[in-house]
């Protein structure tokens, strides 16, 4: 029996490398006498997905004999990256790996790059979802992740001319190891069509005849917690044609044209809409939400119905997380299928409803808030918006009777939006359902409670909770900072702070020691090459070592402010133009690093990444600056490349005006390679002070509560000097494109709703603040070592156990297995 327990598979190096070369053999179907670089690796993903498969079958029966409570994450977007190194780090066999690859004549890391990146998702919201799902495998969670399969993930990014061009990735045309593909788990989803009240046993009720039926089959993609033999799923749906409704077309002679409509049913899952910020009111992105959530919901009562019969259990074995607003049609279809399906009297199906839900909202502004227009949604889904009016009505009599005929606070709490365009709310709607209201920051927290959703929070302020987000050190040190790590294990003398981030603190008390120092500086060094022969190869321009390597990699937004960071480039070039050779001595050099994707039609954003092309032509053909200071944009910034630029930073910029970012989670991610953060007081910053001091970051600019009324003041406040200096440069061609950028200066001059201008004077200032502390290395060390030390808070660990134990309620269940001793 033993034996069973840890499964079939050895791992020891000789039986990986029989494993690989078997499946060189049968699964790649090359000869294992001969094969290259990609075919070596998806021999080897396969070996390590064998293994993968055998855990989660454990796991699952595990979970199946025990039956504890799960939770269902539901998000429209995880952002993965790769697998193949997290995974073998996570099953604990990386080392046997590369050492049965060697003696193939392989290395484990070059065929780690033959994988492309799984990119499911927009940006933070995604990759935290990814970050989560290592988490809760990790802590032993009872837990499923539910999404939508894209063909094609978020578009690559393509600059030409500084200017970004999307081109679609086509993310699967090379296979996907990972997934399985389970044909006989799909659920038919309905769409469309008609909603009749009929008598059944006496009873009236509700029966929705749909217009389109679209099958969803499920993906499975396996996730491997760390030091665990638990490895949980990610059910990824696929949109399929569905035999049912066909036959009929094909039975009707029409073949051609009933072929062409199967097709129809595979865009549902399609494409990933390519913006992070603003809802579009689409019909197609309507179906994928509802498509993903019907079959989510359908597979959940499936489970629990393979175990129980009775209903009033469901809250005490399910808890449903939404990840944002994009998943809140769960509410009403659990409603439906309870009253509609399972006859369960409404007050009795609310009341569970009520207990299952637990809200995370990502937007920090009203304006970010989904809103569907009611004829859409009634058109798309006749009964959902049947209920959602009665879950209103019963909502707003309720309220009626808390706080009386207040006419306006009732109409802003209502979930129907009576408008020009009638919309649906679905931050209410899932405000109004879910037992907690969680934000992803304090400040964010405050923020909802006081501004968002402050009708709601006056009528229940025990909903609302804080979980600040967290990313998770299994991927963003162990994987992606090999020899960061190994340091990290050594000073502390043990490996435990993998799964137990906390334990990170145990370096501050060596954050004066020479030693320590020294090695720390030699890890950056070695990340600082990997960095820069990246950017040489990518773009050709050499960088210097010695210089300051300055990140800002994110999507590109308005409110982050990537504006601000090329005008401080332009000041700092100007600057250096006019210096003496004796003032040059003392500078600073600077390698600036920007990165990120701008939304398609997001026109802004992509002057801005054009503009950031016209100023790294300019300085790094300017033989007056040489190594004093250089500009690169990195096209295609994810996940992956992620895993290169962070551990090579010294110094990474978190500009957002404040009150912008719900969180923020780049910064978390820099911290714990030690990097340094220059960084307004927004978003998850704010813990950050309090964790590492605001003495180790460069902290600037407008505070939250000062904002409003910086903005009172309006176009006419005071540019600053050095600010109108710079614009004036871009005005006048130095760059290049002068017509093209004058619109970009023009809202810094003249509405300046993000600030730059008045932010811009201590922005220079924090920018001076970094010079001086990076020509003082052990200072500068220090730092650094402090703020790794101070970045287990923001572990997605604590998140998780957070959510776990605030929320959803659920308790590890740990497959009993080697890792236990
Ligand atoms: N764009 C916020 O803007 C936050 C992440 C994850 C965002 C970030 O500040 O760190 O979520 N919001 O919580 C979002 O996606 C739909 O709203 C983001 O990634």
């Amino acid at each position: 029996m033993f034996g069973l327990m840890d499964g079939f598979l050895k791992n020891d190096p000789i039986s990986l490398q029989k494993d690989i070369l078997y499946h060189v053999e049968y699964t790649v179907a090359r000869s294992r006498f001969s094969f290259d670089d990609f075919e070596a690796y998806q021999a080897l993903a396969h070996s390590v997905r064998d293994r993968l498969i055998e855990r989660s079958h454990d796991t699952q029966l595990f979970f199946k004999r025990k039956d504890p409570k799960r939770v269902y994450f539901l998000s429209l977007e995880f952002l993965m990256g790769r697998s193949l190194s997290n995974s073998v780090i996570n099953l604990g066999i990386r080392d046997q790996y590369a050492e049965a690859l060697s003696q193939l004549g392989f290395e484990f890391e070059v065929l780690a790059e033959q994988e492309g990146d799984a990119a499911l998702g927009n940006g933070g919201l995604a990759r935290l979802s990814a970050c989560q799902m290592d988490s809760m495998a990790t802590l032993d969670y009872p837990a499923w992740g539910y999404g939508l399969r894209y063909q094609y993930g978020l578009f690559r990014q393509v600059i030409l001319d500084g200017i970004q061009h999307e081109q679609p990735d086509f993310w699967l045309n090379f296979g996907n190891p990972w997934e399985t593909e389970r044909v006989h788990v799909t659920y038919p989803v309905k769409f469309y069509g008609t909603v009749e009240e009929e008598i059944l046993n006496g009873e009236k009720c509700n029966v929705w005849n749909p217009g389109e039926l679209v099958e969803a089959v499920a993906y499975d993609n396996p996730i491997p917690g760390y030091g665990t033999r638990n490895t949980i799923t990610l059910r990824l749906w696929a949109g399929k044609p569905s035999d049912q409704r066909d036959m009929e077309a094909f039975n009707t002679g029409d073949y051609i044209n009933a072929l062409v409509s199967r097709q129809k049913a595979e865009n549902i899952s399609s494409v990933l809409y390519p913006d992070d910020r603003s809802y579009q009111g689409k019909e197609l992105r309507l179906k994928q939400q509802y498509f993903f959530v019907s079959a989510s919901i359908q597979d959940i009562i499936r489970r629990f119905k393979d175990a129980h019969s009775n209903f009033d259990e469901f809250p005490d074995k399910v808890a449903l997380q939404l990840n944002d607003t994009h998943p809140s049609l769960a509410i009403v279809e659990v409603m439906r299928v309870l009253v509609d399906e399972e006859h369960l009297d409404w007050h009795k199906a609310w009341d569970i409803v009520c207990k299952l839900f637990s809200f995370t909202i990502h937007a920090v502004i009203a304006e970010g808030l989904e809103k569907i227009p009611v004829d859409l949604l009634g058109s798309l889904l006749p009964r959902h918006l049947q209920i959602i009016y009665d879950i209103n009505f019963n909502f707003v009599e309720e309220l009626k009777k808390r706080i009386g005929l207040d006419y306006d606070r009732l109409s802003r709490m209502s979930i129907v939006e009576e408008a020009a365009v009638k919309t649906i709310r679905m931050a209410n709607l899932s405000v109004v359902c879910a037992h907690t209201v969680n934000g992803v920051s304090t400040v964010h927290s405050e923020l909802l409670k006081t501004k968002l959703f402050k009708d709601f929070y006056e009528l229940w302020p025990e909903k609302f909770q804080c979980m600040t987000n967290g990313v998770t050190q299994r991927r963003w040190i162990v994987v992606s900072n090999p020899s960061l790590c190994a340091l990290l294990s050594k000073w502390l003398g043990t490996e435990a702070w993998i799964r137990n981030v906390d334990l990170l603190t145990g370096l501050r008390e060596y954050a004066d020691d020479a030693d320590l120092q020294q090695e720390w500086m030699m890890v950056k060094k070695v990340n600082k090459m990997r960095l820069a022969e990246y950017i040489e190869a990518m773009s050709g321009v050499k960088v210097s070592l010695d210089a300051m390597f300055d990140v800002q990699t994110k999507r590109i937004h308005e409110y982050k402010r990537q504006l601000l960071n090329i005008l401080g480039i332009i000041h700092r070039y100007d600057c250096i133009k006019n210096m003496d050779k004796s003032q040059q001595s003392k500078v600073v050099p600077r390698v600036c690093i920007i990165g990120g994707k701008a939304a398609p039609g997001y026109e802004v954003a992509k002057k801005i990444i054009k503009l950031c092309h016209a100023v790294a032509e300019k300085i790094n053909n300017d033989s007056d600056v040489g190594d004093l200071l250089k500009l690169v944009f990195i096209p295609d910034y994810n996940v992956s490349l992620a895993e290169v630029v962070i551990p090579g930073a010294d110094l990474s910029q978190h500009l957002s005006t404040a009150g912008h970012e719900a969180s923020g989670t780049g910064s978390m991610k820099f911290l714990m390679n030690g990097c340094l953060l220059l960084a307004t007081e927004d978003g998850s910053t704010v813990e950050i002070v309090e964790e590492i001091g605001a003495e180790n970051l460069f902290l600037f600019g407008a505070k939250i509560h000062e904002v409003p009324e910086l903005r009172e003041k309006g176009p006419a406040h005071d540019v600053p000097l050095q600010c109108a200096r710079v614009l004036r440069l871009i005005r006048d061609g130095h760059f290049g494109f002068q017509d093209y950028f004058q619109s970009l200066c023009d809202s810094v001059e003249g509405e300046d709703f993000y600030l730059l201008s008045s932010d811009f004077g201590s922005y220079l200032e924090a920018q001076a603040a970094a010079d001086k502390a990076f020509a003082d290395p052990k200072k500068w060390t220090k730092m650094s070592i402090l703020s790794t030390a101070g970045s287990g808070r923001f572990s997605s660990d604590r998140t998780i156990r957070d959510y776990a134990e605030k929320s959803w309620g659920i308790e590890p269940c740990r497959f009993p297995s080697e890792f236990d001793g």
